[in-house]
């Protein structure tokens, strides 16, 4: 772990074109106006404030037959996102990327695995978010940022360079400021389908079964959590990425959407069946627990999907997640 006092960079995400809603572009600021800025630093961190990441991208006109609804838009500000969150962690800094719909977990994970190239990721959602261009029914890519980073996922024959606004994912990347081009000793950001564990699964796609199968990734679902309990379930998970390196770091992805919709109404792509209060804050204190957390985001707030106090309510919850996972410990 990084010595004390550790510096967060807190960096407003507020992406909406990775799913069909406006309204997740809201929740940077519904989580910075209910005050995590100043509960950071209650907790003891201090807190580097960054500046949102520009979620106003114009599309260039590119078009594409793949499954990849506003590829450049979501891609071109996912290289945005994942040049700061790579010059954060480069910095010794914990990249706090505050969402957003999914999609931006492409660019944080992107840019921290680039810096911190042994990262092991614990993923926290309803789904796997393992589609890709190819495979995708729906073409949102907030369903993509895992299997877009994921090795085997893309096809024989294809590539990152036919997806418009990827092609900074591509090996023949030519480099910018910021983002470099890629060298054997520093290849393009992938994950390994043993750096990552899911936890509470229970939205997904038939193509996404048959790759978690044949990748053989390790999968938590909802009914693993009712048949062992989330403790349990915890510390397999914690215990399946520092198996390999007991000082790796860990990157949590968490998507409010894990959470059951009576406590997390407002999201776009709610499903019955998930986490209750205490289950979805213990996986954020026990992976905080672990010593070893890195860098995190939280993800698919959307107020405008439910009425104020839903909307209230579930940025609470986001925000409390949030503590939880930085350190809010109960006594
Ligand atoms: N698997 C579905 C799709 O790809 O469209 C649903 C994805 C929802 C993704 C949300 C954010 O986690
Ligand atoms: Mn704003
Ligand atoms: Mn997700
Ligand atoms: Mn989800």
């Amino acid at each position: 772990p990084i010595p004390a006092p550790r510096t967060v960079a807190v960096i407003p995400a507020p992406m909406t074109y990775g799913q069909p809603f406006m309204g997740t572009d809201k929740g940077p600021d519904l989580l910075l106006d209910a005050g995590i800025n100043s509960s950071l630093t209650q907790l003891g961190w201090r807190v580097s404030s960054e500046p949102e990441v520009n979620p106003a991208i114009e599309d260039d006109g590119r078009s594409t037959p793949l499954a990849a609804k506003n590829s450049v838009r979501v891609g071109l500000g996912c290289k945005a996102l994942a040049k700061v969150t790579h010059r954060a962690a480069r910095g010794g800094m914990f990249p706090l990327t505050l969402g957003g719909d999914h999609s931006v977990a492409l660019g944080s994970l992107a840019g921290v695995l680039r810096a911190r190239p042994g990262t092991g990721v614990i993923w926290v959602d309803a789904h796997a978010d393992l589609n890709t261009p190819w495979i995708s029914d729906s073409g949102n890519m907030h369903g993509m940022p895992v299997g877009l980073l994921m090795e085997g996922m893309v096809p024989e024959g294809a590539g990152l360079l036919d997806v418009p606004g990827l092609e900074w994912l591509d090996k023949t990347w030519a480099g910018e400021e910021g983002w470099p081009k890629y060298t054997p000793e520093d290849p393009p950001p992938r994950l390994s389908p043993q750096d990552i564990v899911y936890v509470g699964l229970r939205d997904v796609d038939q193509k996404e079964r048959d790759a978690i199968k044949k990748l053989g990734i390790r999968t938590f679902t909802m009914y693993d959590i009712d048949k062992h309990g989330v403790g349990a379930v915890m510390e397999k998970a914690v215990r399946h990425l520092l198996s390999k390196d007991l000082n790796r770091p860990i990157h949590l992805s968490y998507d409010i959407d894990a959470v059951d919709p009576a406590q997390a109404p407002a999201t776009g792509t709610a499903v019955r069946g998930g986490l209750t209060y205490r289950e979805a804050h213990f996986i954020a204190e026990s992976v905080c627990a672990s010593g070893q957390l890195g860098s995190a985001d939280i993800v698919e707030l959307n107020p405008t999907l439910s009425d104020q106090e839903g909307a209230d309510q579930t940025t609470e919850l986001g925000f409390q997640l949030v503590t939880s996972f930085m350190g809010k410990s109960i006594i």
